[in-house]
């Protein structure tokens, strides 16, 4: 595919049995663990489809766990406590990511790369898995890389399957991807235990999982990104071979925007939406709104149309998936409503819509329908009755589009 224009090419990469070099990773995500509004037109045809409260109820109900090596929730161990109960700073701690081996092409890797034996299991709803399915594919991997999609609703017990019904009927998550689990699990916390009876930690996508050995590889998505951008170039021809999305002589500057474009934007909108404390959400918010003005400040002032300018980089990637949630979600859910981006921000609005409209690989991996609906009915302590805005419409403007406000801006 030509990435400047998104134009795919015809020829499919035949595998290659030549040997991949290794690659280094550099250092990644550090875990530390003028408002404006837009009018809507008069008549509007409803982007997606909502579901009803009855079905919520019965969906809600499917939602137990198959039984299988579950542990005993108590109120301390609630998979909705986003702030740890007790903790009086209000703050939203991201945890670690606990799986992180490499998919390597160096001798004696314990996992070499090889058509059809990774999977991705992502949620369409969710930034983090969203960046691994952009670069599967940007980078040609879709013969090679099989992924399926959870349920946008996430429960008590996490992340679910969908069910075969749900997969054939229901509208609302409907998509490509969405599939029952291969082996019948209900939740993805099965696909962790099965691995780790013991494991403790948060039941996250996106998971890499192989499927030879039926480990999970990585569950971290900027060490997964890593791994998509170099060590399957292999197997694929170009020009997927060498787009780079991590080239040698950016890397610098590539380290250097992630370190804060992760803890005050990516991070940020989290940190804001789910603060226990008026204090909390207000020192997130604020820095969160000061970084994307840093971040306006800089695509005006480039040429564009990519974060640095000619070259699509992980920094696009990265950014993009905030960006594309943010005034459909983040804008009221999360309360990050200093300004949004249609209206406050016209260069990020611009490099965003660039990327959704122009390069496949952004629009078809983006589904408005389950990004808004997870949110809204998932976090129940911040939207106790689940009721999902229906605006902004739409979801996203087109190219040439903008709000009527803007529009009539001298
Ligand atoms: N650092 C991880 C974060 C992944 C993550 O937090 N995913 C969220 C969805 S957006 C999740 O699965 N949360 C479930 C939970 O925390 O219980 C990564 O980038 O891969």
């Amino acid at each position: 595919m030509n990435i400047r224009t998104g134009v795919s090419p015809l020829l499919r990469g035949t595998p290659s049995l030549s040997p991949l070099r290794r690659t280094t990773l550099g250092p990644l995500n550090r875990p530390s663990f003028s408002s404006s509004f837009s009018l809507s037109p008069p008549t509007v045809t409803l982007p997606h489809r909502y579901i009803s409260t009855t079905k919520l109820t019965k969906m809600a109900a499917q939602d137990t766990p198959s039984g299988k090596q579950q542990k005993p929730d108590n109120d301390d161990n609630v998979i909705t406590n986003w702030v740890k109960p007790g903790d009086k700073s209000g703050e939203f701690k991201r945890q670690q990511s606990t799986f992180r081996s490499f998919i390597s092409s160096s001798p004696g890797s314990e996992f070499p790369p090889e058509t059809n034996r990774y999977h991705l299991y992502v949620s369409y709803a969710c930034p983090w898995a969203n960046r691994t399915l952009i670069a599967r594919k940007l980078k040609g991997l879709e013969d090679i890389v099989s992924f399926s999609v959870v349920h946008w609703h996430m429960g008590a017990q996490g992340w679910r399957f969908v069910t075969a019904d749900e997969a054939a009927n229901d509208d609302s998550v409907k998509g490509e991807g969405v599939v029952p689990h291969d082996e019948g699990f209900t939740h993805l916390r099965e696909l962790y235990f099965s691995v780790n009876p013991d494991y403790e930690g948060r039941f996250t996508v996106p998971v890499l999982w192989d499927k030879k050995t039926k480990q999970i590889v990585n569950n971290e998505s900027s060490e997964i990104l890593r791994m998509l951008n170099t060590e399957f170039n292999n197997l694929v021809d170009e020009p997927y071979k060498s787009l780079d999305l991590y080239p040698e002589d950016l890397r610098k500057q590539i380290d250097e925007t992630h370190e804060w474009q992760y803890d005050l934007i990516n991070n940020g909108v989290y940190k804001s939406g789910f603060a226990t404390t008026q204090e909390a959400y207000e020192r997130n918010v604020r820095a969160l709104f000061s970084a994307l003005d840093r971040a306006e400040a800089h695509l005006g002032q480039n040429q564009g149309p990519y974060w640095f300018g000619d070259r699509l980089t992980e920094v696009d990637i990265r950014l993009f998936v905030t960006i594309i949630r943010f005034d459909p979600v983040y804008v009221q859910h999360f309360k990050c409503n200093i300004r949004d981006i249609r209206s406050g921000y016209p260069a990020i609005h611009k490099w965003m819509r660039n990327l959704y409209w122009n390069i496949p690989a952004f629009k078809e991996t983006t589904n408005f329908a389950h990004i808004k609906n997870h949110y809204t009915r998932s976090h129940t302590n911040i939207n106790p009755l689940s009721i999902t805005p229906v605006g902004p419409v739409p979801d996203i403007l087109g190219l040439g589009e903008e709000v009527a406000a803007v529009g009539l801006r001298g």
